[in-house]
């Protein structure tokens, strides 16, 4: 069986745990083709059709695939779109401000993102690339300027940032600004940690075993990182409110030593 593809060497060795749930789903998959080494996925509906479709980042054959849902649970054939080397993490926003879904991937060995543009019909244009940090795994995306038009936060785990691209105008992205993180950021998520309505950043420094809070300044720019002890090999952040304040917290998932931390928002700063 094929190994996920690792970037860099982990301090962790793989747990595997199993799962038992009793959701009542179909009794077996149905299974569609990708390309090759399918590591990540995002949902949305590409053509307009209110049924969500699948784009898929095929690590080992540097493409995307769009698989369009037929409305009845099964999917059209995959159409193919070139990426960069090593796809890595993908996810789906009207970056052009169209109404049209769109498409953002990182390209982990080749230092850059890709956006793919949406014609509405299901459809995409040829990519367009960014230059980010070196070897970008992850990417979100939020309005972090206050123009409503979402933008890119990438995590770079091999140059220690993360790289911010700011839509400027019909899906155009400006030139990335890094922003410095602890050890081998490989997640970042949005949220609001102070409650002043601009959009934040926690990321999880793998390596660094902390996790980073970059405070929004709600123009584009962020202050410098705030760190918070993690456990060990934290590789993954969300946000939720945990405690009912309406203040937003972070869990981190802590790879290394088999939890997940809690970090609970606190007074404004
Ligand atoms: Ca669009
Ligand atoms: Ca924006
Ligand atoms: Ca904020
Ligand atoms: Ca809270």
């Amino acid at each position: 069986m094929a190994m996920p593809p690792l970037l860099y060497t982990s301090v962790a060795a793989m747990e595997h745990s199993k799962v038992n749930t009793h959701i009542p789903l179909g009794k077996s998959q149905v299974q569609y083709t990708t390309g090759n080494a399918p590591w990540s996925l995002a949902t949305a509906d590409f053509n307009g059709d209110h049924i969500s479709a699948l784009a898929v980042s095929n690590f080992d054959d540097n493409t995307v695939s769009i698989i369009l849902g037929k409305g009845n649970g099964t999917f059209q054939s995959r159409v193919q779109y070139t990426t960069g080397k090593a796809p890595y993490s993908v996810i789906a926003a009207d970056f052009s401000h169209d109404k049209r879904t769109d498409v953002a991937v990182t390209n982990s060995r080749k230092n850059s993102v890709t956006i793919m543009l949406s014609n509405g019909n299901g459809i995409f244009q040829s990519q367009i690339t960014y230059g980010t940090g070196k070897t970008p795994v992850y990417v979100t995306t939020g309005d972090f300027s206050g123009d409503s038009r979402p933008d890119l936060a990438v995590a770079n785990v091999e140059s220690h940032s993360v790289s911010i691209l700011l839509s400027s105008r019909n899906g155009i992205f400006e030139e990335a600004i890094q922003h410095s993180t602890e050890q081998n950021p490989h997640s970042v998520a949005p949220g609001d940690f102070n409650s002043d309505n601009r959009t934040d950043l926690d990321v999880a420094n793998s390596f660094g075993n902390t996790v980073s809070i970059l405070l929004g300044n709600g123009n584009g720019t962020f202050e410098t990182q705030i760190t918070y002890a993690a456990g060990k090999s934290p590789y993954c952040v969300t946000t939720g409110d945990f405690n009912g304040d309406y203040r937003t917290d972070l869990a981190v998932a802590n790879f290394g030593d088999g939890t997940v931390g809690i970090l609970l928002s606190k007074e404004r700063r």
